[in-house]
């Protein structure tokens, strides 16, 4: 007879909200072809948990989501960068995030939760890191009350590392909080158009105080997500579905066309607290040449908008007179260039570069390159391998 000896289970200390559905594996390859560059600027990392742990005071417990999951999704649906947006489920604990953003590689920029605590080296590490927001939530089921005067003096704090605020919030609170999102010091990100009924007017009473909002302040951007949260008609983008959230087109398509330079798209990948379908991922990106209905406005959707908002660059694709044979760079190019130059310029000194070229990486450890340095360069690096026309025109000569 064998003796048994009974072995108590471990509990999961971070078990799945019942009824938590899963981010879809088996997304469909979009029949809408990105354009180069293409970034999603709203979507999310969660733990792994067992590395990263979710937050005390979470409203929520996610499947994890970890970073090598969203690059390979951003590299299966065609696109360039992440934004990667800090979820209440982490609170104020950017660890999954700054890991996720140094993974990237300047492919991702973060936007993170801070609170009135955070010090200035703090904030210093996460802007190294690559954020360049944070975040206040207004959805009571997700977050808890922080007072104004909180959030108004984290405004502050972050206004000088040239930060933006995102908020979060339900149509039905703006007019409470018009009065404060419009006197935010800085560029004010909203997520989701500011969760609009979408059974109501597009021109309606409500989604006009959100437009006139827009209209009235030049700071305030919208993002126009989530389709799949705020569709009431349907049908859900499910298994390469075309004609999703049909509803939700006019209220994202208005906002496009009447403010084509403050808009940003994203995927909201992993999509927490859907309740009742998981939308693919890949029928989410081909939504979009309904809402931004031209090339120019599709550039400007996903390239040039949240390029100016996170990588600080300009679309500045001035050509100027060269001399025969030259390069000829766009500003951002030669502001990039300028940077690799000033690290090139270090190279001068022949004890340095007598170390770099013995030990590159130990060099590299010693004297790390600033972050526009390595910015830079892993930008023209890109750009030569994505689109070698564009980012290099060779110039004719004679013309
Ligand atoms: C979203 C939407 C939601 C959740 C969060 O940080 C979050 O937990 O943003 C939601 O539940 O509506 O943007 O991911």
């Amino acid at each position: 007879m064998v003796d048994t000896v009974s072995v108590p289970q471990a509990t999961d200390p971070f078990a799945k909200t019942p009824g938590w559905l899963d981010w879809n594996t088996n997304p469909s390859r979009p029949r809408f072809a990105l354009p180069p560059g293409a970034v999603d600027a709203h979507c999310h990392v969660f733990g792994p948990g067992a590395q990263f742990p979710y937050a005390p005071e979470r409203k929520y417990t996610p499947c994890d989501a970890p970073k090598e999951k969203l690059f390979a999704l951003r590299d299966f649906l065609g696109l360039d960068k992440n934004v990667i947006v800090q979820a209440t489920c982490h609170g104020s604990d950017n660890r999954a995030l700054v890991d996720a953003l140094r993974a990237a590689k300047n492919r991702a920029r973060g936007v993170a939760t801070v609170n009135r605590n955070v010090s200035d080296a703090e904030l210093r590490d996460l802007h190294a890191a690559g954020v360049r927001g944070t975040r206040f939530n207004f959805v009571k089921r997700l977050a808890d009350f922080t007072p104004r005067e909180v959030l108004l003096e984290i405004a502050h704090r972050i206004a000088p590392l040239g930060w933006h605020v995102v908020v979060y919030f339900e149509a039905q609170d703006l007019p409470e909080l018009y009065d404060f999102f419009t006197a935010l010091p800085t560029t004010v990100v909203v997520d989701h158009m500011g969760r609009p009924d979408v059974s109501k007017p597009v021109d309606g009473s409500q989604f006009e105080l959100f437009v006139k909002m827009m209209r009235e302040h030049d700071n305030i951007w919208s993002k126009v997500s989530c389709p799949e949260r705020l569709s009431i008609s349907g049908p859900p983008a499910r298994g390469g579905e075309q004609n999703a959230y049909r509803d939700v087109i006019p209220f994202a398509k208005r906002l496009v066309d009447t403010f084509p330079d403050r808009v940003l798209w994203g995927t909201d990948w992993p999509h927490p607290n859907l309740k009742d379908h998981m939308p693919d991922d890949g029928s989410l990106v081909d939504f979009i040449p309904h809402i931004a209905t031209t090339p120019e406005l599709q550039r400007k959707l996903l390239v040039d908008n949240p390029m100016r908002l996170y990588w600080d660059m300009s679309d500045d694709e001035e050509a100027f007179e060269d001399i025969p044979g030259t390069t000829l760079f766009n500003g951002t190019q030669s502001r990039q260039g300028y940077y690799l130059n000033m690290f090139c310029m270090s190279l001068m000194k022949d004890e340095n570069r007598k170390a770099f070229k013995g030990d590159e990486a130990a060099y590299l450890e010693t004297f790390p390159m600033s972050d526009a340095q390595r910015d830079a360069g892993a930008a023209l690096a890109r750009t030569e391998e994505a689109e070698p026309a564009r980012g290099r025109q060779r110039r004719q000569w004679p013309p």
